[in-house]
């Protein structure tokens, strides 16, 4: 991958680049609870997007997508939302940086990677943060991980237009190897939980589907779960969010007014419960209970926040009576993408080609099925 970028990269533009990557993340628990100033469980993974970078003498930004074999051209002075998708991605963190008082010049960009986009796995927090660590190194503008972790989710706020949580952005900054962060995405403290699977290894299937709704519905959703505090606000002014409320207060305030936003706000309240609880399955090396817990919120995010769909409802419903199966869950904001599985690792091979051929069959769609190492997160290669 380092080869073909920079290869790709002195053809596009007669030099040679400095090269990063970022990597694209899995969660274990902890779904739609991070704009809720809840906790996430995610980790980054063996698969990456590579930014390579080099300085310009001029204010030219030149962006070359190797995916997509497509060139984008704008200047320091015209970082505006874009058409072209991809370019967003990049073009919303210069923009970010130019409102903190970044002054930067030009630069070319070429990037490339191995993150599945659509998958579910954030493959464009992945574009962010290469980015943004990339810039800050070029221009050395100084910036700590955690200063740049807010800027790549905004950035993804404003040229991207899905009001997303920090969890993916966090993890892809902070990642590290065999180890899962347990962040708490009010004050930003994290931990880092040592992945100890006892034979187990995480193995994404992906549905191959995208639905249109994906980013509609996501908003949506974050606006219920600010309804559900402002209902309980009337009674409780003091609760700032869903990390505060709980099963009683919903009862009380939610449920008689607006029982659809008490569904949403109960599916959040019940996962932050569970991931706590989950973290104490993961450090005693109990992968059964853990497991559980995972079918639990793919319930929850099925029936009560529904953001679920038949393809990931059939690939969690096939592994879920297979005792080599621990758990099983959709991942990420929903409407497609990939479901995590724990999966005993002498079964992987045997459980892939079954629900491959099933879940072709029932869906008419092909599955790509990962198994995913957990490695550190973004870095500069060369
Ligand atoms: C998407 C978002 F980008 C995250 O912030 C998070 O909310 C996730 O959906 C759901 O847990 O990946």
């Amino acid at each position: 991958m380092l080869n073909k970028i920079k290869n790709i990269f002195i053809e596009k533009f007669g030099e040679k680049p400095v090269i990063f990557r970022s990597p694209g993340r899995v969660n274990i628990l902890g779904e739609h609870t991070d704009y809720n100033e809840g906790f996430v469980l995610p980790a980054a993974i063996d698969k990456n997007i590579y930014i390579a970078i080099s300085k310009r003498n001029d204010n030219i930004i030149q962006l070359y997508a190797a995916d997509f074999d497509e060139m984008y051209t704008t200047d320091t002075a015209n970082v505006k939302v874009s058409s072209t998708q991809w370019a967003n991605y990049i073009l919303g963190v210069v923009d970010q940086l130019q409102k903190k008082g970044h002054a930067l010049t030009g630069f070319n960009i070429v990037v490339d990677g191995d993150v599945p986009i659509g998958a579910g796995l954030s493959s464009s927090a992945a574009v962010e943060c290469a980015t943004i660590y990339a810039l800050n190194e070029i221009f050395s503008l100084g910036l700590d991980r955690l200063t740049m972790t807010p800027l790549a989710q905004k950035a993804e706020h404003v040229f991207a237009g899905v009001n997303c949580g920090i969890m993916d952005q966090f993890a892809s900054m902070f990642g590290k190897k065999d180890h899962v962060i347990k962040l708490d995405c009010r004050s930003l403290d994290y931990e880092y939980v040592p992945l100890k699977l006892e034979g187990y290894k995480i193995v994404l299937l992906n549905t191959n589907v995208k639905h249109n709704l994906a980013a509609s519905e996501y908003n949506t959703r974050r606006q219920q779960c600010e309804k559900g505090i402002a209902l309980i606000n009337e009674h409780r002014p003091e609760i700032k969010s869903l990390r505060d409320v709980t099963m009683d207060m919903l009862k009380k305030y939610v449920e008689p007014t607006d029982p659809l936003v008490y569904q949403r706000c109960k599916y959040v309240v019940q996962e932050n419960e569970r991931l706590l609880m989950a973290c104490e399955d993961l450090k005693k090396g109990n992968i059964t209970a853990l497991g559980e817990k995972m079918y639990e919120t793919h319930n929850g995010l099925r029936f009560f926040y529904d953001v679920s769909c038949k393809e990931l409802d059939f690939l969690v419903e096939y592994v879920k009576n297979i005792p080599a199966v621990a758990g099983a869950r959709m991942m990420g904001g929903g409407f497609g993408g990939c479901t995590i599985n724990l999966v005993k690792e002498e079964a992987i091979e045997k459980l892939v080609a079954d629900v491959s051929l099933a879940y072709t069959e029932a869906m008419k769609l092909p599955l790509t099925a990962y198994i995913a190492s957990i490695e550190d997160g973004t870095k500069r290669c060369s």
